[in-house]
């Protein structure tokens, strides 16, 4: 059976605005999210956060439930307008009181908590008072927040996460339209993109400056990638894979790990990619202790011809493929997810080798990876056989990334139970626990039960 390395850190993962519920209560402010669902066509059956999984109100249950389960490792989002309901000013006493009393609690039963500060529940007023991610303020106004937090929290939270996935921030937010706020363009999500990025550098710069030393915790970022392998040995090819990657991955990495965008989007884009002050390069550079990685899919990436429709049977999300000149595609032979996503292992070790070598061997923490399938609940059970199937076959492929010399330090299953999936609504299960959401019950999958072993025998 494989091991990892000692110490090795096994999680799970969820969001605020996929579980909480308690939408309106505590003095929370609404969020983008709050607001987008109630337009109508923007998610799956008109599905909203209201109620969620009542997380606000059944996390005691929750974290017994992970306790049950042998969990060290739990990673979770704050709900910013829980803090701060408009984004701004003082913070607010009633969801100070929430996050401190899920942290003790989860530490009361030997959980490390693991705190992302924004997981896409931009507070409404900074949306539309401001204009959201397009305005350069929003850097300042984030530090605040993430002052705050810092400092409520951060005698107990060892371990943060500035954003979750920027990229889905700007393409999905900016470009297609299909998450909140829903707009559609080829330019914001450069611009989104970008003041993502100083914000981040802001937060690090506050935790850095103020508290680092006297907390001792570490402050990091978690990007999403899926994997690009060439669709043929043709140079034209494999350049069109690299370059999806750079597109993909390097949009945010690059700054973080070497100061600056990748030289091919500079190129490709002009003056639609915004451009970083001295300043911001500084603060930008080595502004990551780890190398946070939310990982689901595999798509085959080719030069696009003339002509070519390059969203024609789309599978998964390129970003802005015009701007890139890539098209994707699938091996049919490929298994996919309820999602649509296909189901390829190795693309995960290759990317943990592409990003060990381009940003010379950082440590990676694999924050999120998972898969939805429908379930069925038989006699109080769920026999999720192609769940348990997909974390096998990913974690493997994690154990043989470590082997060739990658410096993996975690993995983060997501998620611990069923959850508001965005534009999905409820409709997508990623969980370990299946989420009666009528009643709110939970019932463990067979893939908690599995993961439990992993986690109590540090491998499978
Ligand atoms: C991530 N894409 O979202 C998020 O961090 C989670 O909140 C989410 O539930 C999970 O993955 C499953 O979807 C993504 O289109 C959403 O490439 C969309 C994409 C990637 C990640």
């Amino acid at each position: 059976m494989p091991h990892f390395p000692e110490g090795f850190i096994w999680g799970t993962s969820t969001s605020s605005f996929q579980i909480e519920g308690a939408w309106d209560k505590g003095g929370k402010g609404p969020s983008i999210w709050d607001a987008f669902c109630r337009i109508p066509g923007r998610v799956h059956q008109g599905d909203t956060g209201e109620i969620a999984c009542d997380h606000y109100h059944r996390y005691p249950e929750d974290i017994a439930r992970m306790a049950e389960m042998g969990l060290k490792h739990y990673r979770f989002s704050i709900s910013w307008p829980r803090i701060q309901p408009d984004g701004k000013g003082k913070p607010n006493p009633e969801g100070i009181r929430f996050y401190s009393e899920l942290i003790d609690r989860l530490l009361a039963h030997g959980i490390t908590p693991w705190v992302t500060l924004y997981h896409w529940d931009l507070p409404l007023a900074l949306q539309m008072e401001d204009d959201g991610w397009l305005n350069p303020d929003i850097a300042t106004y984030f530090r605040r927040y993430a002052e705050i937090c810092f400092e409520a929290f951060g005698d107990r939270v060892k371990h943060w996460i500035t954003l979750n996935e920027p990229w889905v921030v700007a393409i999905l937010g900016y470009g297609q339209g299909t998450f909140a706020p829903g707009r559609i363009s080829n330019r914001e999500p450069y611009v989104v993109g970008h003041h993502l990025l100083r914000a981040h550098a802001e937060a690090v710069d506050c935790y850095r400056t103020q508290f680092q030393a006297r907390q001792g915790g570490r402050i990091g970022i978690t990007n999403n990638a899926d994997w690009r392998e060439p669709l043929t040995d043709s140079a034209e090819d494999k350049a069109a894979a690299e370059r999806a990657l750079e597109f993909f991955l390097g949009w945010f990495a690059d700054p973080v790990y070497r100061g600056d965008y990748p030289a091919v989007m500079r190129e490709r884009l002009g003056e639609r990619l915004p451009t970083f002050s001295e300043a911001e390069k500084v603060k930008l550079t080595g502004s990551s202790d780890f190398f946070g990685l939310n990982h689901y899919t595999t798509s085959y990436a080719a030069q696009a011809q003339p002509g070519d429709d390059l969203y024609a049977g789309i599978y998964g999300n390129g970003g802005l493929s015009e701007d890139q000149a890539v098209k994707l595609s699938a091996d049919p032979t490929w298994e996919k997810t309820s999602m649509g996503w296909t189901i390829v292992p190795w693309g995960c070790r290759k990317l943990l080798q592409w990003i060990d070598a381009r940003y010379g061997r950082p440590e990676i923490i694999i924050t999120e990876n998972g898969c939805a399938f429908d379930d069925v609940v038989e006699d109080g059970a769920v026999h999720d056989q192609r769940r348990i199937d997909f974390a096998r076959g990913y974690i493997s492929a994690c154990h043989e990334a470590i082997a060739a010399g990658v410096n993996l330090s975690g993995y983060f299953l997501w998620s611990f139970m069923d959850n508001f999936e965005w534009a999905s609504g409820y409709s997508k299960r990623f969980g370990l626990h299946h989420v009666d959401f009528a009643t709110g019950t939970r019932t463990p999958k067979d893939s908690a039960h599995w993961y439990a072993r992993v986690i109590r025998e540090n491998g499978w």
